[in-house]
């Protein structure tokens, strides 16, 4: 992984702050992995805890570093909504990062950074998710971690099996 991508991942958690990373291996080409990574509009593609996602007052719906988007999570957790801001998006190195600006959720100042990286010898993908947020008031951070791992675990198993179908049908 080359130093200035790795650095992405490079969270500096402060007091009262935990981070953390998930690691998934994808067996579909690196650029139908990207394809559905770079979405930014379209993140219930493949997060299942996302019932709902529109682009917040954005002038013709055009993707850009700074657009927000409101989420509408499926019931069943401690949230119902986030908004979250574009802080990366690079399709070259194949980098995207979010940051969490509002929403009716425990996450306060989530911000997260996905790479997407081509394994030389199987023809696949590996995707690397970090983050760093908040411990919310009356949590520990083991308990945080926990959480918010779990998610994005899934997200990236999901995600998985979507590159994979998007890859088969292509
Ligand atoms: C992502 C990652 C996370 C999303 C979390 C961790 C969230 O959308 C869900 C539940 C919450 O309690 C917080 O990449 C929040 O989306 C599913 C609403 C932010």
């Amino acid at each position: 992984v080359p130093a200035e991508v790795a650095r992405h991942h490079e969270h500096a958690a402060g007091p009262g702050q935990c981070c953390s990373a998930v690691v998934q291996a994808i067996e579909a080409p690196v650029d139908a992995v990207w394809a559905v990574v770079r979405r930014f509009d379209r993140p219930q593609a493949y997060k299942n805890f996302i019932r709902s996602c529109r682009l917040v007052d954005g002038d013709g719906g055009e993707v850009a570093v700074g657009s927000v988007r409101e989420v509408r999570v499926v019931s069943g957790l401690p949230a119902t909504s986030s908004r979250e801001r574009l802080e990366i998006l690079d399709d070259e190195r194949r980098v995207l990062s979010f940051r969490v600006v509002g929403g009716e959720h425990r996450l306060s100042n989530y911000r997260s950074v996905t790479t997407v990286h081509e394994t030389a010898a199987t023809g696949g993908a590996v995707v690397v998710e970090s983050y760093v947020v908040d411990v919310p008031p009356g949590n520990t951070a083991d308990e945080t971690r926990t959480f918010v791992d779990t998610i994005v675990r899934c997200n990236l198993q999901s995600l998985a099996r979507t590159a994979q179908q998007l890859a088969l049908a292509a």
